[in-house]
């Protein structure tokens, strides 16, 4: 019993020995457990064509695990280079402030009360707020952007791109523009965004992003249906908007991300592109001249001499009412080149 004892001790110290040599001769801690934050970003399709719900979505991981404290700022340019969209998203519940700074923004009266409701062709005042309660001064940007019912982004206003020193508070009523005649009637959306600068720029957001909305209402119809967004797994967000199909920009946008939690971020950078994908003559717009070159194309398949495949819309290999049917339904529609 004894002389098992020992062994089985022997044994033991042996194992400790590799296991401490073993040890030594593994990388330094910080190698072996360096921490990564990732951020990944993609829209559902490359190509989408004009007036077509575009969803933006990606994931946060913090060594290859969701993140759920994550502030994904994130914004959207034009093929002509203007900045469509702001917006800050968290990943998950456990998201906070990276710093002490308050804010707000909301449509206001002229005496900068809020207001709820605003009707179509009204001038547009936003009230907004910022109060660094940090006790060093910081610069930093305060950006809002605005989406209709529809998901089409109307405008974004960059508010404050300045510092602003410990204690300071900021305010502003202005008034930014007129809510179009046509509008879409419905709940718009304001997405107030804190950053360190744009994400093109590689800023990050400091601060939860702020949603407050609005009802635009004609003279005679009310609000419509709430659109909010569905909430996201933990480590994920998701964004989705759409282009106009009266005077939409064609061409390629460009969606910039990124991601800071002390000390890693992480940016990324995807483009998808915008086309009127029934404008067969390419001129911009969808009217009698695309019938008229789909209808001198009626019953042709790709065996016949003038085959010209932008005809054949349904890609079913033959040109009938099916085509000609489906380039009327979007009568009208129109696109601006870039
Ligand atoms: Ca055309
Ligand atoms: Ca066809």
């Amino acid at each position: 019993m004894k002389k098992t004892k020992s062994g089985k001790m022997l044994r033991g110290i042996c194992l400790l020995t590799i296991l401490l040599m073993m040890g030594s001769t593994l990388p330094p801690q910080s190698t072996v457990y360096a921490t990564t934050l990732n951020l990944t970003i993609q829209t559902t399709k490359h190509l989408y064509d004009l007036g077509e719900e575009i969803t933006i979505h990606g994931n946060v991981t913090m060594d290859d695990s969701p993140f759920d404290k994550g502030l994904v700022a994130i914004q959207i340019k034009d093929p002509r280079n203007n900045t469509l969209f702001v917006g800050t998203f968290a990943t998950g519940e456990n998201a906070t402030d990276l710093v002490d700074i308050y804010f707000d923004v909301f449509p206001c009266d002229k005496l900068g009360n809020q207001k709820l409701i605003l009707k179509q062709g009204e001038m547009l005042r936003l009230n907004a707020t910022i109060i660094n309660n940090e006790i060093t001064s910081r610069h930093i940007l305060l950006v809002a952007s605005i989406q209709f019912s529809n998901n089409l982004p109307f405008q974004t206003f960059v508010l404050y791109n300045d510092t602003i020193n410990a204690g300071q508070r900021w305010s502003c009523n202005y008034p930014l523009g007129y809510i179009p005649d046509d509008a879409p009637l419905g709940t718009a959306r304001i997405f107030g965004s804190i950053l360190s600068g744009l994400p093109e720029r590689n800023g990050f957001a400091l601060c939860l992003g702020k949603i407050n909305t609005f009802n635009i209402e004609s003279a005679t119809l009310s609000a419509t249906n709430l659109k909010i967004n569905s909430i996201s797994e933990p480590g994920t967000f998701n964004f989705s908007l759409i282009t106009s199909q009266n005077g939409g920009i064609l061409g390629n946008y460009t969606v910039y991300a990124s991601c800071f939690y002390p000390p890693w971020l992480s940016t990324k950078q995807i483009t998808f592109e915008v086309k009127l994908f029934k404008d067969i003559n390419e001129d911009g717009i969808i009217n009698m001249l695309d019938l008229y070159v789909v209808a001198s194309h009626y019953g042709e398949t790709p065996e016949s001499p003038n085959w010209d495949p932008r005809t054949d819309i349904d890609k079913n290999n033959i040109v009938n009412m099916i085509d000609l049917y489906l380039v009327a339904v979007d009568y009208g529609k129109w696109g601006q080149l870039p």
